[in-house]
């Protein structure tokens, strides 16, 4: 009784690292939450985590699918039907090759994944907020997104493409009171390396002799910019670990 419905956010990418953190950090807030990824043993076990703090539907859908993302977001149980809050963080780097050795298959996966999945994710929410005239959707972008640096090419240009199109979601969602923020971390400690090189033994060395970011650290800078008053967005932050001066300068001991 005259208690402030709790907000739904969809979290994509949900399974891991920046996206899991996220969801640890809504639910600490009581935000209800639908967890979004592949992996469908990690959506169950984070569930169960979560269910103790707040009400987690999951959702397992692969965001190059855009049939399947549109399926999977149009069955949502009443309940988490509205979303208020989106985070598209589904991503990854494939590869990290000089652009005339680049692998095709690594270029798809970046493209579709990072930009046209965001997109996909995006087209599936964006009415249901139209229609309130309220939601916020937060893209996670890079430093990448900012900086283009040796062997990034595609995966710089895929983050640059996430920029941009988080830029026209403000100005063409501004009529109706949506905001839309981007957050741009540098290096983060996830599975991102692990992804890039394949399990190759590179990822093992990407995080040594400094102390990168930590997915929590970037959770509660997203959760910071949920947490705003209604008036004001937080329409796009960097972020780096102190020993991070620029893509290409790290402090390494
Ligand atoms: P992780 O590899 O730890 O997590 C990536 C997440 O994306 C997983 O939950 C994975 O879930 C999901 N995902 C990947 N491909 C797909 C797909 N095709 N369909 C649906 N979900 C998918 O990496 P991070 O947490 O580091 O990455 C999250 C975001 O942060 C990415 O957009 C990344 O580009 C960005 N970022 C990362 C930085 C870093 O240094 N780590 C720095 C700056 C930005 P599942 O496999 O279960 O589908
Ligand atoms: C991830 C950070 O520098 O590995 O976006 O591209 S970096």
């Amino acid at each position: 009784k005259g208690k402030k419905k709790r907000p739904t956010a969809l979290i994509t990418g949900a399974t891991s690292g920046i996206g899991r953190a996220t969801a640890h950090e809504f639910a600490k807030h009581g935000i209800n939450i639908v967890l979004c990824g592949r992996r469908q043993e990690r959506l169950d076990s984070i569930k169960k985590a979560l269910s103790k703090q707040t009400d987690v539907y999951t959702l397992n859908f692969d965001v190059r699918d855009k049939e399947k993302t549109l399926e999977a977001i149009a069955s949502l149980p009443a309940k988490f039907q509205n979303i208020d809050i989106l985070i598209n963080n589904a991503g990854n780097a494939h590869g990290l090759d000089p652009i005339q050795d680049g692998n095709l298959d690594d270029w798809d996966a970046m493209m579709d994944i990072n930009v046209k999945g965001l997109l996909y994710v995006s087209k599936a929410i964006i009415p249901g907020m139209t229609e309130r005239q309220s939601g916020h959707i937060i893209n996670i972008g890079s430093s990448a997104g900012k900086e283009v640096y040796p062997k990034g090419n595609v995966y710089c240009g895929s983050k640059h493409a996430v920029l941009a199109i988080t830029e026209g979601m403000r100005i063409d969602l501004n009529p109706f009171g949506i905001k839309v923020s981007a957050v741009n971390p540098g290096l983060v400690e996830t599975e991102f390396s692990q992804v890039r090189f394949k399990g190759g033994s590179q990822a093992d060395n990407v995080y040594k002799g400094y102390k990168a970011l930590q997915p929590e650290d970037v959770a509660e800078v997203i959760y910071f910019a949920v947490s705003r008053p209604a008036h004001v967005n937080i329409a796009d932050i960097l972020m780096f670990c102190t020993a991070q001066a620029s893509s290409t300068i790290v402090k390494k001991d």
